[in-house]
C-alpha cells in the first residue's frame, strides 16, 4: 500500500536533500562550500520523524523532515504531515519567549513538511546523557525558564482574551497527535489494548492490578479530560528528556510537534515524570550497588529545583507581566484586593501542582505498559532489575495520581521516590 501524500512532498534520503538544500540560501550558506561536498547522514532515533545532520566547511544544520506514517510503527499508522506546521509554528514561539532554549529556524517548507534549524553540537539527547550518569548543573534553572516563559505568555494571565483565542484557533487542528497522547497516555495502560507491552511476567501482576483499580480510572479520566478541554497555555505536548539537547553549560528544547493549547500540568509534569523514570532506572546502570547513588540525588536534586524555580518564575512573572484579561486589576486595586490576589497566586501554583503531578503520574505508567517506552528503563537488559525499577515506578505514580493531596510539595514526592527505591516489590513469573 502506497500513503497518499500532497502534491509536491517526497521524503527526502540524503541525495535528494543535498539537491534541495542547494537551493535555499539560507542554508547553503551557513554549511559553506560546495554540495557536492556536504556530509549528510540520517539519524533519526525518535518514534515519528526523519532527521538528517548535514555538515559542511563552514558548519552544520540539521533537518527534520515529517513521514506520512508513524516511524515507530510503519505506514500501518498513516499520520498527517501537517504536524511540522504545528511544530514550526510552536518551535518559532517558543524562541520568542524562551530566547536562547530552542535552536534557531533557518528555513521552513510548509509543502515538504521540513525544517532546517541549527545543529546542536556537541549536544547530546539528555535521556543518553542521564543513562550515562552526566550531571546537567545548568539543566533545572533552563527547563524551569523555558517551562515558565512559554506556559505563562501564552496564558490568560499575560494575552487578552481574543489574542488567546486566536492561539486557540491556530492550533486546533493538530488533532492527530493530541489523538495519540489521548490514546496511548490516557487510556490504553489502564484496559487491555493490543499496543500495551511490559516486562512480562515479573510486571503482569501490576499491570493487571492497574486494569483493576477504579480510582485510579477516575483519576486518569478526571486528567484526559483536562488534556482534551483545558485550553490554558501553549503548551509543548511532548516535553520529555528525548525533547531536550544540551551539554553542562547549554540547554535547548526540540520537537514541539504535539503542540497545542492545553493544560500547562501536561509539560510541567513530563518533565518531572522523565526524570523520576530516570532515578529508578539507576539501578540498572550502575556498575556496583550503590556507585550511582550521588547520581541518584543530583536527579532528585534536579527534580526538586526545576520545580521550585518553574514555581518562582512563574510567580514572578505573573506579578511582573500579568496583562492579560484573566483577573482583572481594577478588582484587585485596593489595599485588601492585593492581598486577596496574592492569596490567589499561591492556590493558583498549588492547583497547578496537583495537575503536574497528575499528569507526571499518567507519563510514568504510560511509559511502563503502553506502547512507547523510555531507553531509561529499557536498555536495562536484566529483566528482573528493569522490572523491580518499572515497579517502583508505578507504585509512586499510582499514588500519585490516586493520593495526590498526599503529596503537598516536590520535596514529598522525592522524599516518597528515595522511600521506594529501597523497597523489594513482590514479582511475577
Ligand atoms: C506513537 S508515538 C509515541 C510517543 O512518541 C512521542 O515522543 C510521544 O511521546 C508519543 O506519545
Ligand atoms: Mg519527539
Amino acid at each position: 500500500m502506497t500513503l497518499e501524500v500532497p502534491p509536491g512532498y517526497r521524503a527526502h534520503d540524503a541525495q535528494s536533500l543535498r539537491f534541495y538544500l542547494a537551493d535555499i540560501p539560507a542554508v547553503a550558506g551557513k554549511l559553506g562550500g560546495a554540495a557536492a561536498d556536504w556530509a549528510i547522514e540520517e539519524v533519526g532515533d525518535g518514534n515519528l520523524n526523519l532527521v538528517f545532520k548535514v555538515r559542511g566547511p563552514d558548519g552544520g544544520v540539521a533537518v527534520k523532515q515529517a513521514l506520512p506514517y508513524l516511524r515507530l510503527v510503519g505506514e500501518a499508522w498513516p499520520l498527517p504531515l501537517e504536524r511540522a506546521h504545528f511544530e514550526h509554528m510552536a518551535l518559532s514561539r517558543e524562541g520568542r519567549y524562551a530566547p536562547g532554549l530552542t535552536p534557531e529556524i533557518y528555513h521552513y517548507d510548509e509543502t515538504l513538511a521540513l525544517i532546517a534549524m541549527e545543529l546542536l553540537e556537541p549536544h547530546i539527547i539528555m535521556r543518553h546523557g542521564m543513562i550515562a550518569g552526566t550531571v546537567y548543573p545548568k539543566f533545572a534553572g533552563d527547563l524551569s525558564t523555558f517551562a515558565a516563559n512559554t506556559l505563562f505568555f501564552t496564558s490568560d494571565l499575560a494575552l487578552k482574551a481574543a489574542e488567546k483565542k486566536e492561539l486557540i484557533a491556530a492550533f486546533a487542528g493538530n488533532t492527530e497527535l493530541c489523538r495519540i497522547t489521548e490514546e496511548l497516555i490516557f487510556t490504553e495502560p489502564y484496559m487491555v489494548a493490543e499496543r500495551n507491552r511490559w516486562t512480562a511476567p515479573y510486571l503482569d501482576p501490576f499491570a493487571a492490578a492497574i486494569r483493576e483499580d477504579g480510582d485510579l480510572k477516575v483519576a486518569i479520566s478526571r486528567l484526559k479530560v483536562k488534556f482534551m478541554g483545558s485550553a490554558e497555555a501553549m503548551i509543548h505536548g511532548d516535553l520529555h528528556t528525548g525533547s531536550v539537547m544540551l551539554t553542562e553549560e547549554d540547554t535547548r528544547v526540540i520537537d514541539p510537534e504535539f503542540a497545542f493549547m492545553g493544560p500547562m500540568g501536561f509539560d510541567t509534569g513530563a518533565v518531572i515524570a522523565n526524570l523520576l523514570l530516570n532515578y529508578f532506572s539507576q539501578v540498572g546502570h550502575e556498575e556496583a550497588p550503590g556507585a550511582r547513588d550521588e547520581y541518584r540525588r543530583w536527579v532528585l536534586s534536579a527534580t526538586r529545583d526545576f520545580w521550585n524555580g518553574f514555581r518562582e518564575k512563574f510567580l514572578r512573572l505573573w506579578e511582573e507581566n500579568g496583562t492579560g484579561d484573566a483577573y482583572p486589576a481594577p478588582l484587585f486595586a485596593s489595599p485588601e484586593g492585593k492581598l486577596r490576589l496574592a492569596a490567589e497566586r499561591e492556590a493558583y501554583m498549588a492547583r497547578l501542582f496537583a495537575d503536574t503531578l497528575g499528569f507526571a503520574a499518567a507519563k510514568m505508567i504510560r511509559r511502563i505498559l503502553g506502547l512507547a517506552h523510555n531507553i531509561d528503563l529499557e536498555h536495562i537488559a536484566d529483566e528482573r532489575v528493569r522490572a523491580t525499577a518499572e515497579a517502583r515506578g508505578l507504585t509512586l505514580a499510582r499514588d500519585m495520581m490516586v493520593n495526590t493531596e498526599a503529596y503537598p510539595s516536590i520535596e514529598a514526592v522525592t522524599a516518597q521516590a528515595e522511600r521506594l527505591n529501597a523497597w523489594e516489590p513482590k514479582l511475577g513469573g
